[in-house]
């Protein structure tokens, strides 16, 4: 088990599109295993391949209230979704951010566990924003992508500060 480093924006590397997982071995469940133990510990509720640069269609989740209710899903597909949501987001990547972002509150995902076995999932709230914010993840995208190019700039330009390139 090991802690990996996650990706802070604007590194180029959260904008590569994974790619799908095509067979399920032993390096690829050590690599969920260090997922979990990196999400765990930076307390997120979710983290995609990305994040950590490993650039496959992988995300784990924990949304429990016990912090004890572990998803990954392989290859995630949404294939439905409804209704309208604002919550207010935060990722591991982009450091003190937070801003409400629309997205449909309930989806109907499918993929595959580490098993290779097909999953279906139905979520809705925290969960269903999540999985949009994970999928979203593992197609080079960040939640500010989906706010005001205002709010962006002033985002990149807090960041900027934070922590200044070369
Ligand atoms: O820990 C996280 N919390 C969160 C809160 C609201 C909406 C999405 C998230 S995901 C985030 C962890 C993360 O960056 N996952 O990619
Ligand atoms: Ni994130």
């Amino acid at each position: 088990m090991a802690l990996l480093p996650i990706l802070k924006y604007p590194d180029p590397r959260l904008r590569i599109k994974a790619q799908p997982v095509t067979h399920v071995d032993d390096a690829l469940r050590r690599s969920v295993e260090d997922m979990y133990e990196t999400m765990y510990a930076s307390k997120g509720v979710g983290l995609a391949g990305t994040q950590v640069n490993i650039h496959l269609r992988i995300f784990t989740m924990d949304v429990s209230a016990s912090g004890n209710e572990r998803i990954c899903v392989l290859n995630p597909e949404i294939l439905h979704q409804e209704g309208v949501l604002y919550e207010s987001e935060g990722c591991l990547s982009v450091l003190n951010a937070y801003d409400k972002v629309k997205r449909a509150q309930k989806v109907h995902m499918r993929g595959m566990d580490l098993d290779g076995k097909p999953i279906e999932l139905k979520a809705e709230g925290l969960m269903a924003v999540c999985i949009q914010h994970e999928v979203d993840h593992l197609n080079g995208m960040l939640f500010i992508d989906h706010l005001s190019r205002l709010k962006q700039d002033r985002i990149r330009k807090k960041t900027e500060k934070n922590q200044p390139r070369d």
